[in-house]
């Protein structure tokens, strides 16, 4: 009754949320309660996407006589059978294929299907961006994740292919951009992409055959197509297992022995870090350690920074819906309300957050909602006292002209964590951090207890998010001359 009487807390919600939203409805008369709420649950399963149901506080009051719409979900298809026919065509006749495995095959719960028709193929299944759990980690033929941060091996491996099958992904530019100095995307292979959304169809990366269907369904259609028929590829079977193993070999060494990074930056930030009080290790490091630590069925969530972008190299997942990114949308202070939904969701699973110092701070008085809600979870936090990734921009680009860049309040976020009810560990030592990882897990899955872990790490810096998006800047004012 109220509406633009400037009332309390009164703002027009809709063209707020209309940016980021599938779909809104307002209720604009109570009557329309039950088809609206329905709709907006059905549009965002139906469009992939967060749906935003606007309700005016009067709504909620009074009576209605409605009959309650039942759930309406999609039967989504394998896709159209003219782009099936031509996919398989290219599939067979291609002498070297290479799979991208998306979120829409998690989504999708298309992770066998996949797995059917990539040992069909014989293939390198590389992880599209941030969707490490699209496919088994121990599976021989998995590759690990292209883009930010990612395969060196399953950048390798793309790059040769003649022909790319896209399933369930987008391509977005974060994971398909160089990245470790490898301009990879086979400009020349034959592109069929998968996605249940028409319109992510060709949209960033040019393709030749598009299938609007379910990424599994689409999997196992490719699949029975190609049944009892010789690809070309049968033909070089095992030479191409023999590189793709030999990529991956190569690419696990070369992990093994990346400790430190090694542009001038970090190599002074080692420097300063062995001058100073205390000890600081290697984020690569830990996440090795991390890595190592991790327990079975494991469900990580990383936030937005430099250290949990490096980290997208060292998380390896067996099963969908394990691995909770902020993906493209970049939001610090993600990981830790997501990984308490994601326990919320799956008790039995154990549930560890990744931060850095900054995202930490934005986020972590939801330690207290883990807490109290009883809702146990373990969250790493990497203390290197500074907002990394947007520091690496202004040491890429900006001639170390530091903005409010630094974190160095000398806080200690494993006492903060205890002083909030949970249990707070600060580690220091290399060889404490897998058994710390273990120790809080096991408190997580036996005695319900949160903890923080707290990780003391130097300030080297890994790549940057994008290489692509900044420049350097003509300076005009003497001021600033020398911070090109
Ligand atoms: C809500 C929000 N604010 C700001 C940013 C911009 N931003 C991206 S990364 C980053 C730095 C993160 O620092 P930290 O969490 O300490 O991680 P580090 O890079 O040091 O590993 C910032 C501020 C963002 N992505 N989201
Ligand atoms: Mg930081």
């Amino acid at each position: 009754m109220g509406m633009g009487l400037g009332g309390f807390q009164e703002a027009n919600q809709l063209p707020m949320f209309q940016e980021f939203t599938k779909y809104q409805a307002h209720v604009d008369n109570e009557h329309r309660m039950a088809e609206l709420t329905a709709r907006c649950f059905d549009r965002a399963m139906s469009e992939i996407g967060p749906t935003q149901l606007n309700i005016p506080r009067d709504r909620f009051y009074g009576e209605i006589d409605v009959e309650i719409p039942r759930p309406m979900r999609l039967d989504r298809g394998p896709g159209g059978e003219r782009s099936l026919d031509e996919a398989a065509d290219l599939l067979a006749a291609a002498e070297f294929p290479v799979m991208i495995s998306g979120g829409g095959v998690v989504m999708g719960e298309g992770t066998a299907q996949a797995v059917a028709l990539a040992e069909r193929l014989g293939c390198p299944v590389v992880n599209s961006y941030l969707h490490n759990d699209s496919f088994p980690a121990s599976h021989p033929q998995w590759c690990g994740p292209l883009g930010y941060q990612g395969s060196k091996a399953a950048m390798k491996l793309i790059a040769r292919a003649d022909v790319v099958l896209a399933l369930g992904t987008r391509l977005g530019p974060f994971g398909t951009l160089p990245q470790h100095g490898l301009e990879y995307w086979p400009e020349d292979a034959r592109i069929i992409q998968v996605d249940a959304d028409a319109k992510m169809l060709g949209l960033v990366k040019r393709i030749d055959v598009g299938i609007c269907g379910d990424a599994g369904a689409a999997a196992s259609a490719l699949g029975d197509r190609l049944a009892g028929r010789t690809l070309t590829c049968d033909g070089n079977r095992s030479e191409r297992e023999a590189s793709l193993a030999a990529e991956k070999a190569e690419w696990e060494a070369e992990l093994d022995d990346w400790i430190e990074e090694t542009d001038d930056f970090s190599i002074d930030m080692i420097k300063e870090a062995a001058a100073e009080e205390g000890s600081w290790m290697h984020p690569r490091q830990v996440l090795r350690e991390l890595e190592k630590a991790m327990p079975a069925r494991v469900m990580v969530s990383t936030d937005i920074g430099n250290i949990n972008s490096v980290a997208n190299s060292y998380l390896r997942f067996e099963e969908p819906r394990s691995f909770f990114a902020p993906m493209s949308w970049g939001n610090c202070g993600y990981a830790l309300p997501t990984i308490i939904g994601a326990k919320k969701a799956a008790d039995d699973r154990p549930a560890v957050a990744y931060a850095g110092d900054g995202a930490w701070a934005m986020s972590m008085v939801e330690v207290m909602t883990a807490v109290r809600h009883d809702i146990p979870v373990t969250a790493v936090v990497f203390h290197n006292r500074q907002w990394g990734a947007e520091k690496k921009n202004q040491v890429d680009f900006y001639g170390r002209r530091f903005v409010a860049g630094e974190l160095d309040g000398g806080e200690n976020w494993a006492e903060i964590a205890q002083a909030m009810g949970a249990r707070g560990v600060r580690v220091d030592q290399l060889e404490e951090v897998g058994p710390t990882l273990t120790q809080a897990v096991d408190a997580q899955m036996n005695d319900r207890a949160t903890t923080v872990i707290e990780v003391m790490t130097t300030k080297e810096l890994g790549d940057p998010f994008r290489k692509d998006a900044l420049r350097r800047p003509v300076r005009f004012l003497d001021h600033y001359a020398e911070y090109t």
